[in-house]
């Protein structure tokens, strides 16, 4: 099938200098990502896109040059006006979408103008691809510029295969809609087949946007629209992991690193690259600096920060003014701490060659990331690709997307300053061994999850056959029945994901009487004890009580709607929230106010999340305090990035960043043939919601409910899990 690749820039960059004509490969991974598909000419793959400079001054001799020479690429250039450049790109783009989805302050006033021109370039792009290609083709449009195409593409083009990845964030709901734009986006969007997004997060963030603007509602991973259904899934995109680890071999990059070696004797070295762009942290970084040299006079002479920051989008004046207070603040820094033989910070405002990069990135003892908010962030990756083994240490801000995966980097909040000053203490003297442990811990992962899969990964999904997705969730009769059984007889390996209160086990009054009976216990040990089986239990109980009452089985098991986990036949537990625990106190006071005033309500208090139980309260008096401690709350949960779960007669508390769809896709990423998962409670939509569309996805009871299928209570799921 044919694949067309449309993004704002091409990866053949076209410049004019001195009235010649100069064709450069751009810096972006993308290219080398999507390399087999467009470098084998027998795909006929076609990437269209903006070559980089206004066509105003372009003679159509000019234009027919550049045409003829990106062919010789496969690319297809869409020429743009200045005027177009300035509103579609500079506009509408980098002043409006780009801030809103980084949470970052937008220019006030009236955008109309430069909306309708991302409108007609959009409109531009869209004519473009459908010329160059044809009906029945695969197209993949790539990021926030192009989100109105995928529609007008499907407008034409009803059956082609239309895929959208954002590199960005997708902001929060509550942000999001406030656009005056925002339906228009969202239908824009939705003419794709498949949207992908880096993480999760931003992943239900747009499915809770489609859902408050009253769009389409989500199912099994799906959003399901009056007429289709559109796919919506995370792929994480990685690096070019054997460009960056390999580097090291080239002769050029050996000479940089000499170089560097030769110019830091003696030194650490922190490295921080980034476009000068307001969402990367940069005034933040400068200022932990400061600080860490202001407090620890033993770095000084012996620590040198080394500064790239990239020129980017420099005629829009937020970038101008940020490079003006940047480099006002190195100076400041410099002028407060140098010596006759040592300047703290080198600033370098420029772009550097790759052999350059790639030494530099060896050579730094830390890299110090801390974007304010970060789709993913591949420096942080290719830092970590190109060490040695037992070199350098990462020093990760928590709001990009990177953080998902790099666990063992140090992580920082650029929101609490002190958090950025340690964070770089601590990866400056890191002890060796540990260092090298974490190291060799992302390297593994990063060499795993690279570029090329991600590509790979996204075209696979999106040439996939689409099977229409129900339109309602059905009672698992006799016949649905037959057929899951059968899917299960047939499979290799199958993951069966289960909820334990109300799912396995009868709502009961007081949670400590929830205890497993025998018989479940046994029904447990026999579904785990068959070799294809995985069995997991994903529940909101704390840790401990999960061990006393099913520790003993060889089953997983998460805690606390997946802020922790035990793996199969493991005895420790993890925990896969980066989430710290200072909101807990102020959220516990409130709690336990509300509990004095409703007779029969309690507070429980777990690691990571606290819970107001009011099953034992009058409904009446329950429902008036619950209205009133939720808008107590919500400044709370903002500040503190936290979620309300209003679950069965309970009220919890937890890091936003904990889900039981986070816990499902770490063991999702295994290869199984048969998924089934059940749970009854508003908690367990986020796994039901998660699951791939070929999975048995089952409520518990009549509430509603993203699963495909249902059974009426407890008991019929314990029959149904019998015959397995
Ligand atoms: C967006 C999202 C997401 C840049 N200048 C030079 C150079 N580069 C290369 C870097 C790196 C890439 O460009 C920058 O990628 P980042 O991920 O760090 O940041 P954004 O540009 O903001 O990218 C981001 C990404 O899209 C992918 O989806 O991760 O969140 O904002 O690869 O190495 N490379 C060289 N010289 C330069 O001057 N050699």
């Amino acid at each position: 099938m044919s694949l067309v690749i449309v993004s704002n820039r091409l990866p053949i960059s076209v410049k004019k200098v001195d009235g010649k004509l100069t064709f450069s490969p751009g810096d972006g991974g993308l290219a080398s990502g999507l390399g087999d598909y467009t470098k084998n000419k027998k795909r006929g793959t076609k990437w269209i896109g903006w070559p980089g400079l206004p066509s105003d001054n372009l003679s159509a001799a000019e234009r027919r040059t550049i045409a003829v020479r990106l062919r010789q690429h496969h690319c297809y250039p869409v020429f743009l006006t200045q005027k177009q450049v300035d509103d579609y790109y500079n506009g509408y783009s980098n002043s409006v979408v780009w801030p809103m989805f980084h949470d970052l302050p937008i220019k006030t006033g009236d955008n109309s103008r430069t909306w309708e021109t991302y409108h007609s370039v959009n409109a531009l792009f869209a004519s473009e691809t459908l010329r160059l290609s044809k009906p029945g083709s695969s197209v993949w449009i790539h990021d926030y510029h192009l989100m109105l195409l995928p529609r007008m593409i499907r407008a034409e083009r009803p059956q082609d295969q239309i895929g959208f990845f954002l590199h960005t964030p997708f902001p929060s709901a509550e942000n999001f809609t406030k656009s005056k734009h925002a339906a228009s986006i969202v239908t824009g969007l939705l003419g794709a087949s498949l949207v992908g997004f880096h993480t999760s997060i931003y992943a239900q963030n747009f499915m809770d946007s489609c859902r408050d603007l009253e769009i389409g509602t989500s199912a099994n991973g799906q959003l399901v629209l009056p007429n289709r259904s559109v796919q919506i899934d995370v792929f994480p995109i990685g690096i070019d992991y054997a460009k960056f680890s390999a580097a090291a071999r080239q002769r050029s990059v050996q000479a940089y690193y000499r170089k560097f070696l030769h110019k830091y004797d003696g030194k650490k070295v922190i490295v921080t690259v980034d476009r000068l762009d307001p969402t990367k942290g940069f005034v933040e970084r400068l200022e932990a600096y400061q600080t860490l040299l202001r407090d620890n006079q033993d770095l000084h002479g012996k620590v040198v920060m080394v500064m790239l920051a990239i020129p980017s989008r420099s005629e829009i004046d937020a970038y101008k003014k940020l490079r003006e207070r940047v480099e006002k603040l190195v100076d400041s820094i410099n002028a407060q701490f140098s010596t006759a033989h040592w300047r703290p910070i080198e600033y370098l405002y420029r772009t550097m060659p790759f052999d350059e990069l790639a030494a530099l990135y060896r050579r730094a003892d830390v890299a110090f990331v801390a974007p304010l908010r970060d789709g993913m962030n591949l420096v942080a990756k290719e830092y970590i690709a190109s060490q040695k083994k037992n070199a350098g240490m990462l020093v990760l801000s928590k709001t990009a997307g990177a953080a998902e995966e790099l666990k063992d980097a140090i992580q920082v909040d650029p929101a609490q300053p002190d958090t950025l000053v340690h964070g770089l203490r601590n990866a400056l003297t890191m002890p060796a061994r540990e260092l090298q442990k974490r190291t060799q811990a992302m390297q593994e992962h990063l060499q795993e999850f690279t570029i090329q899969k991600w590509a790979e990964s996204f075209i696979t999904t999106l040439q996939q056959p689409r099977i229409a997705v129900p339109q309602r969730t059905r009672m698992l009769g006799a016949k649905q029945n037959k057929q899951l059984l059968a899917s299960y007889h047939a499979a290799n390996r199958r993951l069966i994901m289960l909820d334990y209160d109300g799912t396995l086990t009868p709502l009961v009054k007081q949670p400590e009487d929830a205890e497993p009976t025998r018989e479940l216990r046994t029904l447990l040990h026999r579904l785990a004890k068959n070799p294809l089986n995985d069995v997991l239990i994903v529940s909101g109980r704390d840790r401990h009580t999960l061990q006393k009452w099913l520790g003993g089985l060889p089953i997983g098991l998460a805690a606390e709607h997946g802020a922790l986990y035990r793996r199969i036949g493991g005895k420790n537990w993890h925990r896969l929230t980066n989430a710290d625990r200072s909101w807990q106190e102020i959220v516990l006071g409130l709690f336990d106010y509300f509990a004095d005033l409703v007779p029969g309500a309690h507070v429980e208090q777990k690691e990571w999340s606290l819970t107001w139980h009011y099953r034992q309260a009058p409904v009446y008096l329950a429902q008036k305090n619950l209205v009133a401690l939720h808008h107590l709350l919500k400044p709370i949960v903002k500040k503190y990035d936290l979620r309300i779960k209003d679950g069965n007669k309970v009220l919890e508390v937890h890091a936003s960043d904990i889900s039981k769809a986070k816990v499902a896709q770490e063991w999702l990423i295994h290869d199984y043939d048969f998924i089934f998962c059940a749970g009854d409670d508003t908690t367990d939509e986020d796994m039901l919601g998660t699951l791939p569309y070929s999975a048995y996805s089952v409520k518990v009871g009549y509430s509603q409910t993203q699963a495909r299928f249902r059974v009426k209570n407890v008991d019929e799921l314990l029959a149904l899990l019998r015959k397995f």
